[in-house]
């Protein structure tokens, strides 16, 4: 088993929801810990940059445009194969193909809307944790 860290978004839908507290205990639950954290409403800038592997797939502008819809609360999470295990806790992409009790079957509305992001690779949760947070607003324990 590795230690890991990866980065979470809950998403616009789920923010708007008031399911942030229910989100992170998923998390506490899963044996993530909660190492850096913020609330922040994405310009559409940052939205592009954050989603660039995604720019030339059909989807992409619906989801840059569900990313600035609201505020978001974006977090880095650490633990014993944090990324996988933030997948599995998060579910498929997709709601309707989410496995009972994941974050995304409980709270997502559809595959745009669908409460969370997560990294899906040791180099993306790299990329991702440090376009959002500087080594000074990590706090492993
Ligand atoms: P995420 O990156 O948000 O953790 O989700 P994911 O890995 O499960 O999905 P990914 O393939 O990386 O897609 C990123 C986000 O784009 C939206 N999407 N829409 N309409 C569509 O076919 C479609 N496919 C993907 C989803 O909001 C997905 O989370
Ligand atoms: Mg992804």
């Amino acid at each position: 088993m590795a230690l890991e860290r990866t980065l979470s978004i809950i998403k616009p839908d789920a923010v708007a929801k008031n399911v942030i507290g229910e989100i992170y205990s998923r998390f506490e639950k899963g044996g993530l810990k909660v190492v850096a954290s913020k609330m922040k409403h994405l310009s559409r800038k940052e939205a592009e940059g954050f989603y660039a592997v995604h720019r030339e797939r059909p989807f992409f502008n619906a989801l840059v445009e569900f990313m600035i819809s609201g505020p978001v609360m974006i977090q880095a999470l650490e633990g014993e194969n944090a990324i996988a295990k933030n997948r599995e806790l998060m579910g498929a992409t997709n709601p309707k193909d989410a496995a009972p009790g994941t974050i995304r079957a409980d709270f997502a509305d559809s595959i745009d809307a669908n409460a969370v992001h997560g990294s899906d690779a040791p180099e993306t949760a790299a990329v991702e944790i440090a376009y959002f947070f500087a080594s000074t607003e990590i706090f492993p324990r």
